[in-house]
């Protein structure tokens, strides 16, 4: 099905979901969020899909709800059915999901970069956790990935403030990885996406270890590493690497 709100290519094993209403900052409305939904499964179903992409079309990334399209259902309903389904489809996707944070992310616009497992920042981009300035609270996993990521008195700070985050401010506490000037910023993002294009199957079951590991006990966790390890000894990948270790050569994964 064509895309109204999204743009969706696949190329060199890379997907790149771009959120497509820039004269409302890509603020999400039903049809945004359904899209993104349907264009995070098809990334998920798609074998030659290795790494995702998510990111804005035009000068911002997203600034969250799209406060015009609320209407007088029960926020609930919005919650429930959109916003806490693309965020558990972005961290239960066994495929690395890079944020390429283009520009402002505000309310659950900043909550869609923590959901994700890299985040990129241009140097011109902000995170605002705006939901206190319209009187709201943090959703879309913010209270869950915000005192994770920066402790708890700085992720009170925020969230009761509302205050815009600059890049390198996120850079320091802990919020993005990367942080790429303007002009750089397409070339840094394609590189880290083509870097995780290359990678091994593993790499979803790490991710898989590591969401699991911030809840788990350390018990449950050394159960897991085995029971993964296990898998991933028996991939096609980690035969090959083993090839190419013995053959001094880098190895070619195929991501299975
Ligand atoms: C917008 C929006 C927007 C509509 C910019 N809506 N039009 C979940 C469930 C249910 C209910 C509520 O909430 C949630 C979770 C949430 O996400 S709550 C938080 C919602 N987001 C916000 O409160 C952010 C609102 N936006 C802003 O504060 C500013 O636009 C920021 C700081 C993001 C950017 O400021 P500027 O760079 O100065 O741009 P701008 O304000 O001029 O915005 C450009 C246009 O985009 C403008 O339209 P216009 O027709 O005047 O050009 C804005 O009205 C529109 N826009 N965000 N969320």
């Amino acid at each position: 099905m064509p895309y109204e709100t999204v743009l969706y290519e696949v190329a060199s094993g890379i997907c790149s979901i771009t959120l497509n209403r820039p004269e409302k900052l890509n603020a999400f409305n039903d049809t945004l969020h359904k899209e993104f939904i349907d264009a995070l499964k098809k990334a998920e179903r798609d074998d030659t899909v290795r790494c995702v992409i998510i990111t804005g079309a035009g000068r911002g990334f997203c600034a969250g709800q799209d406060l015009e399209a609320v209407g007088n259902r029960p926020v609930a309903n919005i919650v429930r059915e959109f916003y806490n389904t693309w965020v558990m489809k972005l961290r239960t996707m066994e495929k690395p999901v890079l944020a390429a944070v283009n520009g402002v992310a505000a309310g659950a616009g900043a909550s869609l970069a923590l959901a994700c497992d890299l985040v990129i920042m241009s140097e011109k981009a902000l995170f605002i956790q705006a939901f206190v300035k319209v009187g709201l609270v943090p959703d879309s996993g913010a209270s869950y990935f915000l005192p994770r990521l920066i402790g708890y008195h700085k992720a009170m700070e925020l969230a009761l403030f509302g205050d815009k985050v600059t890049a390198q401010q996120a850079l320091a506490m802990g919020l993005c990885n990367w942080v790429a000037e303007e002009a750089a910023f397409s070339q840094t993002v394609g590189e880290w996406a083509a870097r995780l294009a290359r990678g091994p199957r593993a790499m979803g079951w790490i991710k898989r270890q590591f969401s699991r590991g911030l809840e788990q006990s350390l018990e449950e966790t050394l159960e897991l590493e085995a029971y993964d390890q296990d898998a991933a000894s028996r991939t096609a990948d980690a035969q090959e690497a083993i090839t190419a270790f013995l053959e001094k050569r880098e190895p070619r994964f195929t991501g299975r």
